[in-house]
């Protein structure tokens, strides 16, 4: 057996040498560049552009998550808007669920915005749930905006309502808007076809106006207009064809009061197009003639350039 290692550690050592020597011997012997290639043929290797890799040249484009057309809809709608009342083909609201059942056969008509609906000043109007009177009965500051474009009969009515909400009958409670308001001795509810302004009026606890103002200058009937009543922490005003009326006469209350809807107490009946007015004004429920386009509600005070964007 100590044979055998010695052997072998002598076979390890031999190896060692060998492996050294070779070492040795491949790096004496290796040719070195210039041996081999003339200095002419080094310069062109060195300026031989070295190819890179293949790579394609076609961007990555990472798969984009499946989005639904509705969901998008749903992300870009204002969320500050209550009801959306276009009046294309129905009386659905395209904000929320506050859709509106045309009462008389109302018809849609080449409007301001796509078509709009037609009351035909005898007996159309649009009607809403109690859940909607509700819900936007209870807005306490917002606005309201739409396009209009009527034809008069204030020689046989004393107004002309637009907007109304308040009691179904009785005692005076409501809040509206109309063209013209002709005041009446309370008996004779006299028309007056001269008076073509158009009035924003909060009426509660059975009497007169506690607030309302109107434009000021009669608004031409026969043409497109837009209207928006405004009312939040700085108080109400009103804009026509997005100017502010900064003239409008206050008949009753001022520009500070911060009443919206639900500074009426008694909300049993929201109409588009049908409503009265005190008993000093219009004590029977009478009707509007004429177009109704894009009414808007919402549960804020629209700026004057956010009111300006709504009539593009
Ligand atoms: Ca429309
Ligand atoms: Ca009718």
């Amino acid at each position: 057996m100590r044979k055998r290692g010695y052997l072998l550690s002598i076979f390890a050592v031999l190896i060692l040498i060998s492996g050294c020597a070779e070492t040795e011997m491949e790096e004496e012997s290796l040719p070195k560049v210039e041996d081999i290639l003339s200095e002419t043929e080094i310069e062109e290797m060195e300026q031989t552009p070295i190819e890179e890799p293949i790579i394609s040249e076609e961007p990555v484009i990472p798969e984009e998550p499946e989005v639904l057309e509705e969901q998008v809809v749903e992300e870009t709608e204002d969320p500050n808007l209550i009801a959306h009342w276009k009046f294309d083909d129905d009386g659905m609201d395209s904000a929320k669920s506050n859709h509106g059942n045309i009462i008389g056969g109302a018809i849609f008509s080449q409007g301001k915005l796509g078509k709009a609906l037609y009351f035909d000043g005898v007996d159309d109007y649009v009607d809403f749930s109690q859940e909607t009177v509700d819900e936007i009965g209870s807005l306490s500051q917002g606005t309201i905006a739409f396009w209009f474009n009527y034809e008069s009969l204030l020689d046989k009515q004393t107004l002309m309502p637009i907007f109304y909400i308040g009691m179904e009958s009785g005692a005076d409670n409501m809040y509206l808007i109309e063209i013209g308001h002709s005041a009446g001795d309370g008996a004779t509810s006299s028309p007056n076809p001269n008076d073509k302004k158009i009035y924003s009026t909060w009426i509660k606890n059975n009497r007169e106006p506690f607030l309302c103002y109107d434009s000021t200058n009669n608004v031409e009937e026969d043409k497109w207009h837009h209207f928006a009543v405004v009312v939040g922490d700085d108080g109400n005003t009103g804009y026509l064809n997005g100017v502010e009326i900064t003239n409008r006469d206050y008949n009753f209350g001022d520009a500070n009061a911060k009443s919206f809807l639900n500074s009426i107490p008694v909300k049993e009946q929201l109409t588009l197009g049908h409503g009265r007015s005190s008993f000093m004004i219009s004590p029977d429920f009478v009707y509007y003639k004429g177009y109704l386009d894009d009414v808007r509600i919402y549960n804020k005070p629209l700026s004057s350039d956010e009111i300006n964007e709504l009539m593009q």
